[in-house]
């Protein structure tokens, strides 16, 4: 089935932020960002702007009702820069107007005078300073020491990983209306709609049952959303709260870009040992990530780069520590993967490394140390493992042999293309790595005429959990999917909501609706047993409208059997919750059981590379994917397309470049370049896995929104194989392989 939305997208007539009527009166909000990326705030000149045509307001830190804080994780991020500016493009004040443009122009008639402080924008440097987020991060599994000692090989180095602009088609932006005895509705192009009352109550000082949030839908996240859509509400919430008007604010893309932080770049030490059998027996890492100025998401993607250290592979001895490193840069959040392909760079970089030292085909390596059933995490959590599997199915099917000796009689033949081709195991654990957030509700109401409303916390943003929810209601009533419909994620329907995120919304919030469904079917049995005389509600069920009586379709159908249900006052509503079991995470000891499953697949990337122009392009991603039984394989097989791109544009050509002051170089589409059509490699494959076990997942459809990006990690050391066949050199290990980068590399001799 067809993800629901797609119809309306193609019309154009799906609701976004921006298409939201606007109530008469509303101002709209621009924000005045610092120029400069660390210094001391001496003032701000805002007169000129009031007196600019159309403004209504200026409002700086001072002006705040509430708190001047929106931090998260750790309450280090003032709304407003107020005394210090901590990078460039921190809001500092807002102008609220009758018009964008009015806004706008206003906002160029600010000034600050901010006496520069020297601005750090390197991880390496802040953790020398010891400039850090929070205290470092350490699994231990084993005895490295003990075991390097007793390697055949041992190899060490250095891996560099740059940041990602989330780039949704929709920018950041929010709408603030007042509502009566001074409480606000704020619709919120946001992943996070109780992160975002949290905020908006925190800054305007008003109690959370004062302030309702509402998202119909994001024209994309990709983490983007999961906490930095807080600011933009609490920006729109403060000037409904000053001017008791309504306020909105959708950010321009250039704006979006400075203000907004990206994936978090990484800089990284590793050591990896192994025995005389291509055995990994030892791995020490050590990471540096780049968090920018203040902590937003950066402590939990922290975490999760540990939780991924090892990727797809069993390490007896690992020895994992991360520093999150305080920089002048936009506050670096979630996107796609949290940290975890951030994580599985290095240890495939340190892979590459040994095979290359070694004289043998890194896939030996890697497929030699793939993590099997019963092999511990060095977070504790026993795998059950189709890391083998997801190799060997996907090596039938796609044969990783032939590919490569296709690709070394090309190279013999051609002088000037190169082709290169690469293994890139994944694993990725679904749950929060915080067991608390792993939880969600739903409200379902079955109507008098039959049709079904479900609202839950989940966010829809193209991924599709609207659909997969719909599909479960739909399948315990028994009804086709059209006399369902899912409503926006309000807070007022759905409370204390966890993010859209970690790819569990479908796992989280359609467990919610599965029980909330199958609580009222079970009252409907007890009315249809009287209705069709059956001795025990055991022999009925619901299929394509009606009631089943031992297998048999009976006369009552589903809308009969609704509307003699409500007169028997029967109740035909439900709000149910569910919690993920069985998981739990110490971090005393750093062990426990985080995941409720493991998400396992491999993919083949092979790509060919021009030598004379340094440009390349992607010839296949073939993989092996472990979606338990998809309950929609057009969704997922999305997913999985759209995340394979996303990684493969990471790790080729999307640069993000700050200079040496800490301004965006790459602050537009002209000079940051991202996958488009002809980046898509020319062949995506995919393989499902063939697998009986079962799993946590909704309808054992395992989640599928992160794990797909990080096989487009593949192209990276495909690509670098290819320079390797055109030129004796070892490219350091520095992403994204550019063109700019691999031609310097082809040319390096
Ligand atoms: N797909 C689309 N089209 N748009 C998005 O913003 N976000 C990704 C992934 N797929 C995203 C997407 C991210 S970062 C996550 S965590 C998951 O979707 C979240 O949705 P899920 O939990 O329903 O998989
Ligand atoms: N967000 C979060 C996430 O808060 N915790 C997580 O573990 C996570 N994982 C993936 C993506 N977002
Ligand atoms: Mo996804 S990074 O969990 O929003």
């Amino acid at each position: 089935m067809k993800n629901l939305d797609s119809k309306s997208h193609v019309r154009g007539e799906s609701i976004y932020l921006d298409d939201i009527p606007l109530i008469q009166g509303t101002l709209y909000a621009c924000v005045f960002d610092s120029a400069v990326a660390h210094g001391t705030l001496r003032s701000i000149n805002t007169a000129d702007a009031e007196k600019s045509e159309g403004v209504m307001r200026v409002v700086t830190a001072k002006d705040l009702i509430g708190e001047n804080q929106i931090g998260g994780v750790v309450p280090d991020e003032p709304l407003l820069a107020d005394g210090e500016v901590h990078f460039q493009g921190m809001p500092i004040a807002i102008v609220l107007a009758e018009s964008e443009e009015l806004a706008r122009k206003a906002v160029r008639k600010i000034t600050a005078d901010i006496e520069p402080l020297e601005p750090v924008t390197d991880p390496r440097v802040a953790a020398a300073n010891g400039d850090l987020i929070v205290p470092p991060k350490k699994f231990i599994m084993g005895d490295c020491e003990e075991a390097f000692a007793n390697c055949e090989h041992v190899f060490s180095g250095r891996t560099e990983q740059n940041g990602q602009e989330h780039l949704y088609i929709e920018t950041q932006g929010a709408y603030a209306i007042p509502i009566e005895n001074s409480g606000l509705k704020v619709y919120s192009s946001t992943q996070g709609p109780t992160a975002v009352q949290r905020a908006v109550c925190r800054v305007t000082g008003l109690p959370m049952h004062q302030v309702e949030v509402d998202v119909q839908r994001l024209g994309g996240g990709f983490g983007g959303k999961e906490d930095q859509a807080n600011a933009w509400a609490s920006i729109c919430a403060v000037g409904a709260q000053l001017t008791k008007r309504p306020v909105k604010y959708a950010l321009h893309r250039m704006e979006d870009m400075r203000m907004t932080g990206k994936r978090h770049p990484y800089s990284s030490d590793y050591k990896i040992g192994l025995n005389k059998d291509l055995k990994i027996i030892a791995y020490e890492v050590t990471f540096y990530q780049n968090a920018g100025a203040s902590a937003d998401l950066s402590p939990p993607v922290l975490e999760r780069t540990l939780f991924h250290a090892t990727n797809s592979y069993f390490i007896p001895n690992v020895t994992a520590t991360a520093y999150s490193c305080r920089t002048n840069l936009p506050p670096n959040t979630a996107f796609r993967g949290f940290g975890g392909p951030q994580g599985m760079f290095v240890i495939e970089a340190a892979i590459v490394h040994a095979a290359e030292k070694l004289g043998v085909s890194a896939a030996d390596i890697q497929r030699n140390n793939l993590i099997d059933d019963g092999d511990e995490f060095p977070y504790g959590q026993k795998a059950e493992s189709d890391a083998i599997t997801s190799w060997t199915q996907g090596d039938a099917e796609f044969n990783f042999a032939h590919l490569q000796k296709e690709a070394d009689g090309f190279n013999d033949e051609s002088k000037y293309f190169k082709k290169g081709v690469a293994m890139m195991p994944v694993c990725f654990g679904i749950s929060f790595t915080k067991t608390p957030m792993n939880q969600a509700r739903s409200l379902v109401h079955v109507y008098t005429d039959g049709s079904v409303a479900v609202s839950t916390g989940a966010v829809e943003m193209g991924q599709g959990v609207n659909t997969k929810i719909a599909q479960v209601a739909a399948k315990v009533f028994g009804l086709p999917i059209d006399k369902i419909k899912i409503h926006t994620t309000n807070t007022l329907r759905i409370a204390n909501t966890s993010p859209t995120a970690a790819s569990a919304a479908a796992d989280l919030n359609g467990k919610a609706t599965q029980m909330a469904c199958e609580t009222i079917r079970d009252r409907l049995f007890e009315v249809a047993k009287g209705l069709v005389e059956a001795e025990a509600v055991e022999n009925l069920s619901l299929e394509d409208g009606h009631v089943y009586r031992n297998g048999d379709r009976t006369s009552l159908d589903w809308k009969s059997l609704v509307m003699d249900a409500h007169l028997q006052r029967v109740n035909l509503s439900e709000h149910a919750h569910y919690a993920t079991p069985g998981i739990n995470f110490d971090w005393t000891t750093a062990k426990g059981h985080p995941f409720a499953y493991h998400v396992y697949g491999t993919a083949i990337v092979g790509v060919t590379v021009d030598c004379l122009r340094g440009r390349y392009e992607v010839d296949y991603v073939k993989c092996c994917h472990d979606f338990g039984s998809s309950m929609n394989t057009s969704v997922d097989n999305g997913q999985i397309e759209g995340g394979i791109v996303q990684g493969l544009g990471w790790m080729t050509m999307e640069e993000v470049v700050y200079d040496d002051a800490g301004k965006l170089r790459s602050n537009a589409l002209s000079t940051y370049k991202v996958p488009d059509i002809h980046s898509v490699p020319k062949e995506i494959a995919i393989l499902p896995l063939q697998t009986n076990r079962e799993n946590l997942a909704v309808l054992n459809s395992k989640a599928v929104g992160e794990p797909p990006l990080m096989y487009g990690m593949g192209a990276y050391f495909a690509i670098r194989n290819a320079i390797k066949a055109f030129t004796e050199c070892s490219p350091e290990f520095d992403a994204p392989f550019t063109p700019e980068k691999v031609l310097m590399n082809l040319y390096s001799e």
